[in-house]
């Protein structure tokens, strides 16, 4: 299969967390308008974001709430998860460079070993998405041509393969493109640059379809705001847990930014 490291990281699902700041409606925005956050709204749905994760064999870990900064509920673009390793990463964008000092503390307590994406690198771990031992890493607005190099770098000797995207379409790699279980690669044709990257690539038919988290070989997490998508996988046999994550999508997050799967 595509599980790597050792037997203990197979058994292991911990999902990392981070609860929303109270200026959330302040986080970056890229390619969409901004629109009113419902700060209450999105509470209740991070909650509901948790709950599915705790109910399907997660347990869930919460990097310190940080009040003041408002795209760090985002937690997976502060950390790469390699196996026993967490990549540290630098955010392309600057406001968001703060969030990464906790992300590492708690990486550090669970036992991973550091490793630390350095200026002038940028990286944001949105843009790399873990096939087996294939890393696609988007070159997006927030990564660059030297993140992508130390990120090779380390993921060479832990023996991955990196494989570069163009992303211009949308944020992150992972908003126009994630995996199934079995490699088979989702995404949205307004958002893929060029589908010929990936082998057995599937078209979803609603941009929020794109970012699945597979919570186990036979579960995925969906956004309830592509119910075309869910319908298409249930079609493939899967089991779909919708969560609704509107308030986070205003703000150009996804299912998969919302946590970090140490596994
Ligand atoms: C940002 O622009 O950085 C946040 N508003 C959204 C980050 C979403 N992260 C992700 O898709 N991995």
């Amino acid at each position: 299969g595509f599980r790597r490291g050792t037997e203990k990281s197979a058994e292991r699902r911990i999902a990392l967390v981070r609860m929303p700041a109270g200026n959330l409606a302040e986080g970056q925005l890229t390619h969409l308008e901004r629109t009113a956050v419902d700060t209450e709204l999105a509470d209740k749905q991070w909650d509901g974001y948790v709950a599915a994760l705790e109910n399907n064999g997660w347990t869930t870990r919460e990097v310190p709430f940080a009040d003041t900064l408002p795209d760090s509920v985002f937690v997976e673009d502060t950390l790469v998860l390699l196996g026993n390793t967490a990549v540290v990463t630098r955010p392309g964008a600057k406001s968001r460079r703060e969030e990464n000092d906790a992300a590492e503390q708690t990486a550090q307590d669970l036992g991973l070993s550091i490793e630390r994406i350095m200026s002038p690198g940028t990286l944001e771990g949105g843009d790399v998405l873990k096939v087996g031992s294939t890393l696609y890493v988007g070159r997006s607005s927030r990564t660059n041509a030297d993140g992508i190099r130390q990120l090779r770098a380390i993921a060479t000797g832990l023996g991955y393969t990196v494989v570069v995207v163009p992303v211009t379409r949308a944020l992150h790699l992972k908003t126009t493109v994630t995996a199934l279980p079995d490699g088979t690669i989702l995404g949205h044709r307004d958002l893929v640059d060029d589908p010929a990257f990936f082998p057995h690539f599937v078209e979803v038919p609603e941009r929020e379809g794109v970012a699945v988290v597979v919570l186990s070989e036979d579960t995925l997490l969906v956004s309830a705001s592509a119910p075309g998508t869910v319908a298409l996988l249930e079609d493939r046999g899967y089991t779909v847990v919708p969560v609704d994550i509107s308030e986070f999508e205003k703000l150009e997050g996804c299912v998969t930014c919302l946590s970090v799967r140490v596994r």
